[in-house]
């Protein structure tokens, strides 16, 4: 399948992504105020994207579903970064419309021949990136990996691992489980939500989401034998033991979080192949959606 196929390429087009992010000179600078918008997986990367952001001192940095975002109002940002594989979805558009002449910068992370392109002033482009499928993997991820590395990070630890979690085995319990809830702190929570998206759009699974801790006030209801609950990055104390305690099983691996959501696209392949489940043709779903 595409999706196989462009899940399996992520570690070199992360590579290649560190070697042009450092350098790309359209994002926003040190102190700007900055708003970051997408749709589905695109969201999801803005949310991690917001956190590292303002994790690494650079500035107020707000994610927004570009459905959702501060149109009513002029909250000041300096800034606008929307990130979209195909240029064409219609609350991208929407937004970049409303805030023309309102927002100084406006930066597409995506395809440079689009309409999206058209109404901003610049683009990061990923053309090695770019996939067929319809469920994304490689292009939020590589464009993440960009980001990471704009903001300074070194991504070398990321890559390494991502080639570990391909080779990595996928538990069949993971294969075979009833649901899924999926966790993180910070820049890790915007993966969680990348993570049960995946599972969901390519192998129909029931999934859920949270902040870690949030986690624990409510949503640890449905925790129970054959469920599982899987956390990115490193566990918050106590946490592992009420999860224990339900009887799901607790995942939580020591390798860098962008690499252990390549584990979780591979699960979502497996489960949609033990479902005879085309991972290419979602149900419900098309490549870009427009109204
Ligand atoms: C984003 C998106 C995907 C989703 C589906 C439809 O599109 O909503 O996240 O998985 O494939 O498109 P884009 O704006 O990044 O092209």
């Amino acid at each position: 399948s595409y999706m196989e196929q462009e899940l399996r390429s992520q570690p070199d087009t992360w590579q290649e992504a560190a070697r042009i992010g450092a350098a790309a000179g359209p994002l926003p600078k040190p102190g700007q105020r900055v708003a970051v918008v997408g749709c589905g997986t695109s969201w999801f990367m803005a949310q991690s994207y917001a956190a590292l952001r303002e994790g690494a001192g650079m500035g107020v940095t707000d994610p927004f579903a570009a459905s959702e975002a501060f149109l009513g109002s002029d909250r000041g940002y300096d800034a606008l970064v929307a990130i979209t594989r195909s240029g064409t979805t219609t609350e991208v558009l929407r937004v970049l419309d409303a805030v023309k002449g309102r927002i100084p910068s406006v930066t597409i992370i995506g395809d440079p021949e689009t309409p999206a392109v058209a109404l901003s002033d610049e683009t990061v482009a990923l053309p090695f990136a770019d996939e067929k499928s319809v469920v994304q993997t490689r292009f939020a991820t590589t464009a993440l990996t960009l980001l990471r590395a704009h903001l300074g990070a070194d991504v070398s630890t990321a890559v390494r691992e991502a080639h570990e979690a391909l080779s990595a085995p996928v538990e069949q319990e993971w294969v075979d489980a009833e649901q899924f809830s999926f966790l993180g702190t910070g820049w890790t929570f915007g993966l969680a939500n990348e993570a049960a998206l995946k599972m969901r759009e390519a192998s129909q699974s029931w999934t859920e989401s949270y902040p870690a801790m949030e986690y624990r006030h409510g949503p640890i209801a449905i925790a129970a034998p054959g469920r599982v609950t899987w956390l990115f990055g490193t566990a918050p104390q106590g946490l592992e033991a009420d999860v224990a305690r339900t009887g799901a099983r607790f995942v939580c691996h020591a390798r860098d979080p962008l690499a252990d959501l390549v584990l979780v696209q591979r699960v979502a392949l497996e489960r949609a192949r033990a479902r005879g489940l085309d991972p290419d043709s979602p149900r419900s779903l098309t490549r870009s959606v427009m109204l």
